[in-house]
């Protein structure tokens, strides 16, 4: 079977929900990922951060293989040797007293939710029902009906309704609208601390340390989503280690498994989490031994290739490198870490499309801005590699 008969089928008999590029990939090692016709391309899109450690890392596969000859889904009816030795790595990684791990991004958004109301009607006080989380505009936490009940792009939200309701948006960097919006009724604000499907915008400086400072003013609790900007893609481990906070819950996703599998999970204290009592909170997946010894050995990674240091090193380069080129086309060249936001004054597409007959893969976001964002153990000689193609192809297109 050739690209065309995969897209054909795919075609036939799958829901077109996704308008993807037409590269059907067979197999993929480290930055570089092979079609079904044999030729070879640099990823910078990185499975949308999922892939930080690199495409089917050696030490990632290994853990998988020896764990799926063990043991792999106990459900938490029993408990398993490997969930412990994860929440007590995320501990000594992040700090945080506590884990609670789930399966998809979305998931572990709802978890947070969940949490965050429950301890605003039993230990901030909320009356039943009434607690409210403030979110921000153009934020991205998901697909489930709860989470588009906040997003504010309306294609994520028409005609799936009824929508949840309690979801108060205040506008991103904007600290009085925040202000303005907290009452009485407020258990948290969440918020991602770099924001990614609106464009990799990072708020004004100084802004999440005064949401963090207004929030424990107010006795709200904060909750960072670092589904896409945790665990090095922005060139620290959390990307508000920026403006030195510490929130409240911290969501992690993707890059937990360094691809291998859907797993992630909220960070927490004892204090927040303990609001959870048997029966109030579960997934038949999540915390399951198999998942628990692919994302230890995905954290390990991380720690051992010192990929956060090398997202900010070479993030700084590949900026750098591409705020060079002579194009009118490019209104700004933005990010943090291997997270960037190139932005045009025209449609990104058919600049992704070309990149692709170049050997390079990434993805628009928002009409007229490309991603790239690679996995964290590229190199520098494949940046120079993919900055010969963006700059041929920005040019090519002037
Ligand atoms: C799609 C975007 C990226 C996320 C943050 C939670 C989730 C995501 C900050 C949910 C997921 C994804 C999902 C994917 C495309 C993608 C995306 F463009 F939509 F925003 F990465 F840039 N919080 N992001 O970014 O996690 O449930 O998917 O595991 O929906 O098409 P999930």
């Amino acid at each position: 079977m050739n690209t065309q008969d995969f897209i054909a089928l795919e075609e036939q008999y799958g829901a077109h929900n996704y308008h993807p590029l037409d590269v059907v990939v067979h197999s993929a090692q480290g930055a570089w990922v092979t079609d079904v016709e044999g030729n070879r391309y640099l990823d910078c899109l990185a499975a949308y951060s999922a892939v930080n450690q690199g495409h089917c890392h050696p030490a990632i596969v290994k853990a998988f293989i020896e764990q799926a000859k063990n043991v792999t889904l106990t459900s938490r009816a029993f408990r398993n040797d490997q969930l412990p030795l994860l929440c007590a790595d995320l501990h000594d990684l992040t700090g945080y007293e506590m884990s609670l791990p789930m399966n998809s991004g979305a998931e572990a958004v709802e978890t947070a939710v969940k949490a965050a109301r429950k301890w605003g009607h039993t230990v901030k006080g909320i009356p039943q029902d009434k607690a409210e989380i403030i979110c921000a505009t153009d934020n991205f936490h998901g697909r489930t009906v709860t989470i588009v009940s906040f997003s504010t792009e309306p294609q994520y939200r028409d005609g799936f309704g009824p929508l949840t309701p309690g979801f108060p948006i205040a506008k991103y960097g904007d600290i009085e609208d925040l202000k303005a919006k907290i009452t009485p009724n407020t258990a948290a604000f969440l918020v991602e601390p770099i924001q990614g499907e609106a464009g990799i915008i990072v708020p004004p400086e100084g802004y999440l340390r005064e949401a963090a400072r207004i929030c424990k003013e107010n006795n709200v609790l904060l909750i960072c989503d670092e589904i896409q900007s945790g665990l090095g893609r922005s060139g620290r481990l959390f990307a508000f280690e920026y403006e030195g906070i510490r929130p409240d819950m911290v969501i992690i996703g993707k890059a937990l498994s360094g691809g291998f599998y859907p797993v992630s999970a909220v960070l927490s204290s004892k204090a927040i989490l303990g609001v959870f009592k048997p029966g109030d909170h579960g997934s038949t997946f999540g915390g399951n031994p198999l998942a628990a010894a692919v994302a230890r050995a995905a954290l390990k990674v991380l720690v051992d290739e010192k990929l956060v240091e090398r997202s900010f090193e070479l993030g700084n380069y590949f900026m750098e490198r591409l705020r060079s080129i002579p194009s009118a086309h490019v209104v700004e060249v933005r990010g943090r870490g291997l997270w960037i936001g190139f932005v045009l004054d025209t449609k990104a597409r058919p600049y992704c499309e070309a990149l692709m007959r170049e050997g390079l893969l990434c993805k628009e976001t928002h009409d007229n801005v490309i991603r790239f964002a690679p996995p964290l153990v590229i190199t520098k000689e494949e940046i120079d590699w993919a900055f010969d193609r963006i700059s041929k192809v920005v040019l090519a297109l002037d």
